[in-house]
């Protein structure tokens, strides 16, 4: 404790338990999102961060495909989504998404992170066609696909269990699940940000069952709308307790929410967050998420210089070369579409930290001249 000078008294005890390793209550959580010691805050997070994972930082090289915007919902949330035929609208034909894929192929991708609208006339087998077919022509690339919001849709429009979906999906050649759609649980407030959404309770039972059928996934939370201090805590300890029963998430990924050209934003008249929330969020999702690997810092959505920054607030993974991204910049964000690996290992190396590149399984990836190989 000789180390850390703590300028919020109240954060004593907390810190007496993060350093003695030990599990953070409701309570504890409110109180880290209550203070503005934000140095203390990240030292703290930084502590459990390095004892995890020293100075190394994850990267992968990853490219984002987003084969429809068309969707059925109306989340105020949401500036991606269009009406069928609104200005704007696409739906790639599956030969369309393979050639979309195979775009900036140099940078030797190991993954495809696969999400979409919630079309309404697109059959199931489109999506099992598409991963079948980005996987014979792509075979060593992972595939990360599809929220838990789409797996519950493909469900209820085909009528077949969540699990007999995610079985499809697997055969056809799903690696992962994405952890978008998670938002923030509590009901009050998912009611108004994305009424039209699977509830928490839907959300949680499909990364259940992914993890059961041996699928990994990803959990996020999206931040800086309406949402409460106890919304954001009950969020991480409700992502907590189901981790602690399967154990199949990899990785947390904080998600601010970019106003810009969405409802919510209309309602709230609420710029977009501050470098301050963001690097808070990292470091208490770190504190409370004790059993979860991995925090993401997403450039894309926190830009650059502050996603190096959260390295060193408890965030131990950096994503992604994304290629091209289209949610958050449909809803404003003025970051670049994709990085380049260089970028991002240059972002990792001026932070006194070590680039480890991965694969989605955070397996480590060996590049040559001619060839990537995945250690398995
Ligand atoms: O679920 C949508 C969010 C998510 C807005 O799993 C918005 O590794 C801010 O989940 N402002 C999709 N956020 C992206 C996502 C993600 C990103 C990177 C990595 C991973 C991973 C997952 O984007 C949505 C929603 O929470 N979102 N609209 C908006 N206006």
């Amino acid at each position: 404790m000789a180390e850390l000078c703590l300028q919020d008294k109240a954060l004593a005890p907390i810190a007496e338990k993060v350093l003695a390793g030990e599990r953070l209550s409701f309570e504890e959580g409110v109180e880290l999102y209550r203070s503005n010691d934000l140095l203390a805050l990240g030292y703290l997070a930084n502590h459990v961060r390095e004892k995890r994972h020293g100075k190394r930082t994850y990267f992968n090289v990853n490219r984002h495909i987003n084969p429809t915007n068309v969707c059925v919902a109306s989340c105020k949330l949401c500036a991606f989504g269009r009406k069928p035929g609104a200005p704007g609208a696409y739906t790639m034909a599956l030969e369309e998404a393979f050639r979309v894929a195979g775009e900036g192929w140099t940078e030797a991708i190991t993954e495809f992170h696969i999400v979409g609208g919630l079309h309404p006339d697109l059959p199931f087998q489109y999506y099992v066609d598409l991963l079948r077919g980005l996987k014979e022509r792509f075979p060593r690339v992972h595939l990360k696909a599809f929220t838990a919001v789409e797996i519950g849709y493909y469900s209820h429009i085909t009528r077949l269990s969540v699990r007999e979906i995610l079985s499809q999906l697997k055969d056809a050649g799903l690696g992962s699940l994405p952890g978008g759609g998670a938002e923030i649980f509590a009901p009050a407030t998912r009611r108004i940000i994305c009424d039209h959404k699977i509830g928490a309770h839907m959300w949680l039972k499909i990364h259940r069952t992914a993890h059961q059928l041996g699928l990994r996934s990803t959990a996020t939370m999206l931040y800086g709308h309406i949402e409460s201090d106890e919304d954001r805590v009950d969020h991480l300890l409700q992502l907590r307790k189901l981790q602690d029963e399967t154990h199949g998430f990899e990785t947390f990924i904080p998600l601010a929410f970019h106003p810009a050209n969405t409802e919510l934003g209309k309602m709230i008249n609420r710029s977009e967050t501050t470098g301050f929330m963001d690097l808070k969020n990292v470091a208490v999702a770190r504190l409370l998420l004790d059993n979860f690997p991995h925090i993401k810092a997403y450039w894309i959505m926190m830009t650059p210089r502050v996603a190096q920054v959260a390295l060193k607030f408890g965030a131990d993974d950096l994503d992604g070369t994304v290629v091209e991204e289209k949610i958050y910049h449909d809803a404003g964000a003025e970051t670049p579409l994709g990085m380049t690996r260089q970028g991002i290992v240059r972002l990792i190396r001026e932070a006194g930290q070590e680039p480890f590149e991965r694969d989605t399984l955070y397996r480590p990836v060996r590049r040559t001249e001619t060839s990537v190989t995945v250690r398995v």
